[in-house]
């Protein structure tokens, strides 16, 4: 009996963990600095430390697809910016950006 009871907690400690922090998030707030924008195709580069929490566990830069172009407008390269990401199908998108 008394086994059975550990192995029922066990069972449940493992559910709680797979609840508490899923293999893939989606979405992640960050800082970098900006190395280019391109208006016209609503895309901006970004140089940024890990966001371990999109799969990203080194410092990279990369092109971003930005939700709202006109957020493009408030920032320009050189700037350190605080920016939000969401990945979904498509791949990666920037919610919002903004000068730090
Ligand atoms: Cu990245």
């Amino acid at each position: 009996m008394r086994k059975a009871r550990r192995t029922l907690a066990s069972a449940c400690f493992a559910v709680a963990t797979l609840i508490a922090a899923p293999a893939v998030a989606d979405s992640a707030s960050a800082t970098g600095q900006v190395t280019k924008i391109d208006d016209g195709a609503g895309k901006v580069t970004i140089k940024h430390g890990p966001i371990k929490a999109l799969d990203m566990p080194d410092p990279m830069t990369m092109v971003y697809r930005v939700k709202d172009p006109a957020s493009l407008k408030s920032v320009k390269a050189g700037d350190n910016v605080k920016f939000d990401i969401d990945h979904d199908s498509s791949g990666y998108v920037v919610t919002r950006i903004e000068k730090k």
